[in-house]
């Protein structure tokens, strides 16, 4: 049965990022226009008076919360990276659709807590209210949670995103946010709460974002050790001779602990120098650059605490590289004195 109040806006799956890709990159918290924006079965607009989200399953005490009962919550903010995993349909495909926000919102342990989730609970099934197809599908977009990571005090129901409240396409009036997870667990338009002993039955747990491993299938779920360029970028033309830096991001679920970076293909690396990082954020790399003339094939790759590294290809968090042309200093400087 639909609930009152809500319309789809856009059917089919969309996504929408900057032109420029990872190069758009420039500052520590992404603007809300540069945050890429995916959804599988199209957008729906829920008018904020008729929202509410049914917590029930293996609860002591089912709960139906309205917009004003989260808002009279306490609430947290946490920087985190958000970084879509890529399609479903092509889990090897590394997309870099990333970004790095500030979520606020009610812990939804807090929510937990007042339902009073049974002790043999172990999962938190969720689900969005939109509805649509996705691939040849026609279901829920329901994920789930273990309750370790649903009880860390980093998984948000969020009503802000960098200070604003959260846009329709950006998932609001409330969102659900799994920070270090990729952005599929992070459930827009959340209307629904279910603690179970199992995992969930859905699509979108059982046959999508499930990755093969020698043990089966694993869930995609903690984000893998990544870095991109973000400058120079292919279409900024560089000089021999002058000093320039390269510089980007480095994140993943864990902290980062080194970024090296290759000037000539992948043969040689050096150690770029790494920022800090703030709750789950991404952190700032950089390597001082004094370029000679003619084409250069920049690459980064990074490493976690955990001593996890990038792999060189075929993966979604695959080796970043990019393609710099450098003229030469001493031409340039003839023409531009004609
Ligand atoms: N309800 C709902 N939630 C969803 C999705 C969706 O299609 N429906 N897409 C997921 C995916 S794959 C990603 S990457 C993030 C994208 O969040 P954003 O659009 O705010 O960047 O939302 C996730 N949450
Ligand atoms: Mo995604």
């Amino acid at each position: 049965m639909k609930r009152t109040g809500l319309q789809m806006t856009k059917t089919g799956f969309s996504f929408r990022g900057p032109d420029a890709g990872v190069h758009a990159l420039k500052s520590w918290i992404t603007p809300d226009d540069d945050l890429f924006l995916v959804t599988h079965m199209g957008f729906v607009e829920i008018d904020p008076v008729h929202w509410y989200l049914d917590i029930d399953g293996m609860v002591g005490n089912p709960l139906r919360l309205r917009l004003s009962d989260l808002q009279a919550m306490p609430q947290r903010e946490y920087m985190s990276f958000h970084e879509c995993a890529g399609s479903p349909l092509a889990p090897t495909v590394a997309k870099r659709r990333v970004g790095n926000v500030v979520w606020k919102g009610v812990p939804l342990s807090t929510v937990l807590e007042k339902a009073e989730i049974h002790t043999d609970a172990s999962y938190i099934w969720t689900a969005g209210l939109e509805w649509g197809e996705y691939a040849d599908i026609n279901e829920p977009y329901q994920k789930d949670l273990p309750i370790d990571k649903a009880l860390s005090n980093e998984v948000l129901l969020a009503l802000e995103v960098n200070g604003r409240p959260l846009t329709p396409e950006r998932g609001g009036p409330v969102r659900l946010v799994v920070p270090g997870w990729y952005g599929t667990n992070s459930v827009k338009w959340v209307g629904s709460l279910r603690a179970e002993n199992r995992r969930a039955t859905g699509a979108y747990t059982t046959r999508f974002y499930n990755d093969p491993a020698p043990s089966g299938m694993t869930p995609v779920w903690s984000v893998a050790p990544e870095s991109v360029i973000v400058s120079p970028s292919p279409d900024h033309p560089l000089e021999a001779g002058v000093p320039t830096k390269i510089w980007g991001w480095a994140w993943g679920d864990r902290l980062i602990t080194g970024v090296e970076i290759s000037l000539d293909g992948g043969n040689l690396w050096q150690t770029a120098t790494l920022g800090p990082r703030r709750d789950k954020s991404w952190q700032r790399f950089e390597l001082p650059w004094i370029p000679t003339s003619g084409t250069h094939s920049l690459l980064c790759r990074c490493i976690d605490e955990l001593g996890q590294g990038q792999p060189q290809s075929d993966a979604r968090n695959a080796v970043h590289s990019v393609q710099i042309q450098v003229s030469d200093g001493g031409i340039r400087n003839d023409q531009t004195a004609t």
